[in-house]
């Protein structure tokens, strides 16, 4: 396909970037990404995407950088002169962020800055169009903190939030007006990466855009990740590589869709005619607890709760498989309070009505197709670790 469109993508050896750079590569674009230098290859997410630099009509094209050098970032805008930046670009894992809470302001929050600065600098305000990797951890805990939430801002409005009513009714699902309570040092972060967007497209008619996206996964999903951490340890525990799964808050509920689908809805949001906030999301909300149940289910096993709080566990009652049957009665599921937040977000649900109707977004993936991938690509890879393992090779461990 002819296309002369070239895009930076910060964050390109994440799971949305990876998925990002092969939709765009795909489309015809001429792709750059940002990557950190780390003592070992970090690349494994777009291995497959790798072009010679000695073979003609090369498309992708990786420079070494991070978003808190702002010369640095500043240097590729110019020599790239892109007309997409997808900032996706950042330490993206929630309890980490109570770890390191400065660091995450500075990548996550003041990194955006520096993307929309560079923008700026550079006269490139007309040409370039940005995509801020925005979050529905934003939102936190609005949902059921009794439809009050003090001092909550209202995206998309001018009033202050002392103006706004605490009594006012949320609607049922969040959307592009649900007021934002942040939740954790990397939520706060994300709130100021929002609204330095919202400001610079106000005040400089930028074309900047924040996704409101809902958890979305994947075969590639960071491992420390609660989804990919379920979906490799039902594998392994089928495998006989594992005997338990050790968990922190069941009851957590989250929107989880695909990130093949929400890649595409960045993409739509930049070619719209005009810029603006979206929410991503599929509509529904399911516990921890339940992803566990299902993922066990792709496997054959049937999993049953018992016990409250720290005491939860989870163990097999039943299976589909003979081969599976030495199973029944392990305990697979126990709680390590380790995994606790400080603060936690406990029920996310999205509305994407917007982003449906005037992007025409449509996901092709929901939870049980979502859960399928996951499970069947993790099997995949254990069976691979068990086989290597057996004849004597080593494996990586990836312990959290
Ligand atoms: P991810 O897999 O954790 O990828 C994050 C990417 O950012 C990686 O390429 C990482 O590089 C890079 N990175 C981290 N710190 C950096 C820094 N200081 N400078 C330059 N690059 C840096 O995250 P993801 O799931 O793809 O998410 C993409 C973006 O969407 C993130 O901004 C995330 O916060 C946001 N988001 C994610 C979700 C979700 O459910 N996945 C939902 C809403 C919003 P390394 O590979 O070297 O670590
Ligand atoms: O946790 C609970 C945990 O780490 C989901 C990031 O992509 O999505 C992600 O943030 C829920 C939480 O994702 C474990 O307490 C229970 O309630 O998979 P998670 P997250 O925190 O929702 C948002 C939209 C982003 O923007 C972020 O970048 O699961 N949970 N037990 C656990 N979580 C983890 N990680 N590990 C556990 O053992």
């Amino acid at each position: 396909m002819k296309n002369n469109k070239v895009a930076l993508i910060t964050g390109i050896t994440g799971q949305d970037g990876a998925y990002l750079a092969e939709f765009l590569l795909k489309k015809g674009y001429t792709v750059h990404g940002l990557k950190r230098r780390s003592s070992l290859f970090n690349t494994d997410r777009i291995d497959h995407l790798y072009q010679d630099p000695h073979a003609k009509d090369q498309k992708l094209f990786l420079h070494y950088g991070d978003l808190t050098d702002s010369l640095n970032i500043t240097r590729i805008i110019q020599e790239t002169q892109p007309d997409e930046i997808y900032n996706l670009a950042a330490m993206s894992h929630v309890q980490v962020s109570f770890d390191t809470p400065e660091y995450t302001a500075n990548a996550d929050g003041t990194g955006t800055l520096r993307v929309l600065e560079a923008i700026r600098l550079l006269g490139l305000t007309e040409k370039t169009r940005i995509y801020q990797a925005s979050t529905s951890e934003l939102y936190g805990n609005s949902l059921i903190s009794g439809n009050k939430i003090p001092g909550a801002q209202q995206p998309g409005s001018q009033n202050s939030a002392s103006q706004q009513s605490e009594s006012q009714p949320l609607e049922a699902m969040l959307n592009e007006q649900s007021p934002f309570y942040p939740r954790s040092p990397y939520a706060v972060a994300k709130l100021y990466a929002y609204w330095i967007t919202v400001n610079y497209r106000e005040a400089y008619k930028m074309f900047a855009c924040n996704g409101i996206l809902f958890n979305h996964e994947s075969p590639i999903r960071g491992e420390t990740f609660v989804t990919r951490k379920i979906t490799r340890a039902v594998a392994k525990i089928a495998l006989g590589m594992q005997d338990k799964l050790y968990m922190g808050n069941l009851s957590a509920r989250r929107d989880w869709g695909h990130a093949k689908d929400y890649i595409r809805a960045m993409w739509l949001v930049l070619q719209h005619d005009t810029p603006d906030d979206y929410v991503i999301a599929t509509g529904t909300t399911t516990t921890v607890r339940d992803f566990i149940t299902k993922a066990f289910a792709e496997v054959g096993l049937t999993v049953g709760f018992t016990g409250t709080g720290a005491n939860e566990k989870g163990t097999i009652i039943a299976s589909e498989k003979t081969e599976y049957n030495h199973l029944i009665h392990q305990e697979v599921v126990a709680i390590d309070p380790r995994y606790f937040r400080p603060t936690e977000v406990e029920l996310l649900i999205g509305d994407a009505t917007k982003a449906r109707t005037v992007l025409n977004w449509i996901p092709e993936y929901d939870l049980d197709g979502l859960v399928k991938d996951m499970v069947k690509s993790d099997f995949r890879l254990m069976q691979k670790e068990k086989f290597l393992k057996e004849n004597g090779f080593n494996t990586l461990n990836y312990f959290e």
